[in-house]
Order: structure tokens, then C-alpha cells, then sequence
């Protein structure tokens, strides 16, 4: 049956990306309703063809609704999420307000999809740097259990949102003028820089985004000691992340196999040219639906452990695209009511 589909968050960077992936993919949409906030009231979006109107998100926006994508930031799922379940639909959502809660799902379609079937409402979209690492990394997690995963991401304005892209060119073109960049969306220019990523720091050190490839590889993998650490930084790229990770087995894994794992791996795609020393590139990922792998090589270090570079769409698969799956994976299960009653409040 054709599903009622709203998109909370429809003007963001992410929002207009699944407005293109509804049209791309052929959902099977019954209807399309397009939330933001009342800033963006009277504004319109073109859906196949149509001018969609953009309403301010209501108390009333969710009658009728089967599923709700929700982009708009975490204060605002909090806000919303309940009342969507409540109204009968299922919420996919993309913040990070949910993902821990043990009642929550938090799904990739490429690596546990079974997960999503003990939703009660909510389903959780992981993190982008957790999801393109989790696609590279869990195939080879099925030949030999990963021991542990160090990682070192290089993360594109994309995952700031859309008005922290259009400031990193403004940047640009300030600095190629000689003029004082301007900074509201970031902490520090971004432009002909980079920094570490820019969310709160706990105890140890570690930054949220830090933080969140390890709790949420743990809780995907379903691995709850899964020895993980990671660094994460800005660098001054428009869209697509690239990450460097190290893994580490009980056994050795060689690189043939690694390489012929990923190769036929869903959702990913090896790219490895070793004597054009060409290798995957944010330009080559950006608008594409795979997380593309290479460099894949022996640990000099240890012979155990293995290194690989990726690069993803952060806006695709880093989150929208994520996100559509799963909306496609509960219509294909008939999932999109929850098999025991609803959320608590
Ligand atoms: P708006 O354009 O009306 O501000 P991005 O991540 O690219 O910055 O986009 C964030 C998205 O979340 C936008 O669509 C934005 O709408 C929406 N949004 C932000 N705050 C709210 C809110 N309080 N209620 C509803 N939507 C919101
Ligand atoms: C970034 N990954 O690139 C972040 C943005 O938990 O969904 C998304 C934050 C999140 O800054």
C-alpha cells in the first residue's frame, strides 16, 4: 500500500536530500507532507514536478501520517517524536535523541535490519561517521570478529548543516579577497583549516562525536565491549566524510581476503587503483549512494591488524539515504505499525 510520508526538517541539508531520494527511488508514496520550522512558512520545495507547500510542524501534522522522517536537530525530535508515534506513525529519526535509549533501534540496513522489527515507534538513524564505518567494517566483522577499530575521521561542512556549507564558502571567498572570515555555524574558520570536531568533552578527553562511534558500533554490532576509539575532525570540504581506520583481529586477516569481502560487500564499493595511486576522494563519494573503500593494506605494526580509507556521502548514506532504507525495509516487512503497544511518554 502507498504510505503517507512527512519529512520534519524538509528545508535542511539532509531534508532536501530525502525529498530527492523519494522521487529517485520510486517510494511508494501515498502522500508527501513537508515540515520545517515557522521560519520557513510560505516557503515551497518542488517534488516531481510540484510546488509542495512547507508548513510550520503542528500538533496537527501528524494525522494520517505512516511514517515520519525527522531531520530537524534533537530538541526538536524531542519535541515531536511522541506526538508522531501517538498519531499511529513510525519515526525514523535522524538526530541523536533516541539512539541510546535501549527501547530505540538504531539501524543500518546493510548490517542488523532484524533490529528494526523490536521498534515501539521510533527507529534511530545512527551517526554518519558511525554508519559509513559500520558498512566497511561489518563484513569483514562476519569472516573474523573485529577486536578492536581505531579511527580518524576527516568530516565535511555537510555534517553541520546546510547554512554551515553555504558559510564555508563564504569563508573562502573572504580569505581569496584578503578580508576576516566570517564564523557563526562553526567555532573557527574552516576554510584553509581544519579542528577537532567541536562537540562537548567528557572527562577522558573524548568529544561527542567520538563518543558516538563507539556507543553506537557497540549497539549495531551488538558487541557491548567492542574496543573502539576514534579522532574526529573538520576539514574544509563541502559534503562527504573520509575516515582512516585501523582494525585489529584475533587472527590475521589478509588483504585478499579483505579486499574480495568488500568487494562483494552490500552498500560498498572498492576503489583501489595501486599504480595511479588513486583511491577514494570525497569529490568521487559526494552524491553517490555507496560508502567506497580502499587502501586496504597489512598493519606493519601488527600482524593482526589491517588499514583501510573510506569516503561517504555524509548527507546520502551518512544520513538520508540511511534513513529511506530503513523506511523501505519496514514496508517490506510490514513493520511500520509496532508489534506491541506504543511508546511510553
Ligand atoms: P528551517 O529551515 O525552517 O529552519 P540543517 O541541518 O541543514 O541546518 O537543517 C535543519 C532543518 O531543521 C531545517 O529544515 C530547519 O527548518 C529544521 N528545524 C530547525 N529547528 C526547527 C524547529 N524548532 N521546528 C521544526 N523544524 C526545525
Ligand atoms: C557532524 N556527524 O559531521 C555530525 C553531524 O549525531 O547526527 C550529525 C550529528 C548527529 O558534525
Amino acid at each position: 500500500n502507498p504510505i503517507r510520508v512527512a519529512i520534519l526538517g524538509a528545508t535542511g541539508a539532509v531534508g532536501t536530500e530525502l525529498l530527492e531520494l523519494l522521487q529517485s527511488r520510486n517510494f511508494p508514496l501515498a502522500e508527501l507532507k513537508l515540515l520545517a520550522s515557522p521560519r520557513s512558512a510560505g516557503r515551497t520545495l518542488s517534488f516531481q514536478g510540484e510546488e509542495l507547500l512547507v508548513e510550520p510542524v503542528s500538533e496537527k501534522s501528524f494525522e494520517n501520517i505512516d511514517v515520519v522522517l525527522a531531520s530537524a536537530g534533537g530538541s526538536t525530535s524531542k519535541a515531536w517524536a511522541a506526538k508522531a508515534v501517538e498519531s499511529g506513525a513510525a519515526v525514523i529519526d535522524n538526530s541523536s535523541a533516541f539512539r541510546m535509549n535501549p527501547e530505540v533501534p538504531l539501524v543500518i540496513p546493510e548490517v542488523n535490519p532484524d533490529a528494526a522489527a523490536m521498534h515501539q515507534g521510533i527507529i534511530a538513524n545512527p551517526n554518519c561517521t558511525t554508519i559509513l564505518m559500520a558498512v566497511a567494517v561489518w563484513p569483514l566483522h562476519q569472516v573474523q570478529p573485529v577486536q578492536r577499530i581505531v579511527a580518524a575521521t576527516y568530516q565535511s561542512a555537510s555534517g553541520a548543516g546546510m547554512r554551515a556549507m553555504e558559510e564555508l564558502k563564504t569563508q573562502a571567498q573572504a580569505i581569496l579577497h584578503g578580508e576576516t572570515p566570517i564564523t557563526e555555524s562553526f567555532p573557527y574558520p574552516l576554510a584553509f583549516n581544519l579542528f577537532p570536531h567541536n562537540t562537548p568533552l567528557n572527562e577522558q578527553g573524548y568529544c561527542e562525536e567520538e563518543m558516538k562511534m563507539v556507543n553506537e558500533t557497540r549497539k549495531i554490532f551488538n558487541v557491548p565491549q567492542l574496543r573502539v576509539s576514534a579522532t574526529c575532525v573538520r576539514v574544509p570540504v563541502l559534503r562527504a566524510h573520509s575516515e582512516a581506520i585501523n582494525l585489529e583481529f584475533a587472527q590475521p586477516m589478509s588483504v585478499a581476503t579483505a579486499r574480495e569481502v568488500l568487494a562483494n560487500a552490500p552498500g560498498v564499493r572498492l576503489v583501489e587503483d595501486w599504480q595511479a595511486n588513486y583511491f577514494p576522494m570525497p569529490i568521487d563519494a559526494s552524491g553517490r549512494d555507496e560508502v567506497l573503500v580502499g587502501r586496504i593494506r597489512q598493519d606493519l605494526s601488527h600482524p593482526c591488524g589491517l588499514e583501510l580509507w573510506l569516503c561517504g556521502d555524509q548527507i546520502r548514506k551518512g544520513a538520508a539515504l540511511n534513513a529511506v532504507q530503513i523506511a523501505e525495509l519496514l514496508v517490506a516487512r510490514n513493520l511500520l505499525r509496532p508489534a506491541t503497544t506504543t511508546m511510553a511518554h
